[in-house]
């Protein structure tokens, strides 16, 4: 059957969905349960069905996905064959508390290249929102090895920063809901009316909120797909290695504790508590580290 079309999934709601074939039209699909679950970016051998749809036959193996644990703390593949997680943060609506951090966790594990947006970047930051903290120091984000870009869709610094961080590739945007994600990428990609309105006459939906993760087009190559709010970005339940492995710059002490199950707390002998008292890391970010694990080890 290897002589069947592959196509890209761009849009999909459990049984059906909205796939395409390179340099075709949207097309709407079906998926049948036995051959598991697509989602927004997958790659998909299809078979022709009745009335002009498509069925899919197989998806092919995802290079990675992007998750987020839904209320009972199980991870959900929301995008998967991502070359980049874009996290969007601005200050307003303000990020809840550790929110960046537990995406950048996430991110981590799931072995893609954050990148992370200070959006409404004209707009002043409310230094005593609880989860302030991040915007004010996005420049220290910058400093430990993250691609970090300032944007404006209202106007300077505009989304100069950003375009060049996604050209190419094929990225998700993520963050709360009216951080500007659509905005972004209404700003990123110029024919997006032309494409929301040939997703929208196959799935049969408007195109105001974004309540579905869909992949649009880059015009000179790569892809952005935009997925919805969420208030509270969620871990599904990590090993404490993770969550360590979610802070860079732990690296050079990891292993050099004088436990091996070291949690980097008050065990005697840390490596990575004797470098923060040196100030070799930022003490803000090991106690991110301390509350991301308190509450890892509450969920669950
Ligand atoms: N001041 C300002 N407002 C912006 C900016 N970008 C977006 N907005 C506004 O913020 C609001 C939310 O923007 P959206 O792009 O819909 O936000 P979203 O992240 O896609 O939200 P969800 O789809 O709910 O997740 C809209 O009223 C936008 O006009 C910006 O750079 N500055
Ligand atoms: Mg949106
Ligand atoms: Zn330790």
């Amino acid at each position: 059957m290897n002589d069947r079309p592959w196509a890209q999934v761009l849009v999909a709601y459990g049984g059906h969905g909205v796939v395409r074939i390179a340099g075709s039209d949207p097309v709407p699909c079906l998926f049948r349960r036995r051959v598991g679950r697509p989602c927004c970016g997958d790659q998909v051998r299809i078979a022709p069905a009745d009335d002009g749809a498509w069925v899919v036959e197989e998806i092919l193996p995802r290079r990675n996905r992007f998750m987020r644990a839904d209320q009972r703390g199980r991870p959900q593949v929301v995008a998967a064959n991502l070359d980049r997680v874009v996290v969007v943060v601005a200050p307003a609506p303000p990020p809840s508390r550790d929110l960046l951090d537990r995406y950048l966790v996430a991110v981590h594990s799931l072995e893609v290249n954050p990148v992370v947006v200070l959006n409404k970047a004209e707009l002043p930051i409310d230094e005593r929102a609880p989860g302030a903290g991040p915007l004010g120091r996005i420049e220290r984000y910058r400093e430990l090895g993250y691609a970090v870009a300032r944007t404006s869709c209202k106007g300077p610094p505009g989304v100069d920063e950003l375009a060049p961080l996604v050209a190419d590739r094929t990225s998700i945007l993520v963050g709360q809901s009216g951080v500007g994600k659509s905005s972004l990428i209404r700003r990123l990609v110029p024919d997006i009316e032309i494409q929301t309105g040939a997703l929208s006459r196959v799935t049969g939906k408007g195109t105001h909120t974004t309540t579905t993760t869909m992949l649009y087009d880059l015009p000179d190559g790569g892809h952005l797909i935009d997925s919805p709010g969420v208030w509270e970005y969620g871990l599904w339940k990590l090993a404490p290695a993770d969550i360590a492995a979610g802070f860079p710059e732990f690296s050079p002490w990891l292993g050099q504790c004088r436990f091996n199950d070291c949690r980097h707390d008050s065990e005697p002998g840390c490596a990575v508590k004797a470098a923060v008292e040196r100030g070799d890391i930022l003490a803000w970010r090991h106690a991110g580290y301390l509350r991301l694990l308190a509450q890892n080890e509450s969920a669950g």
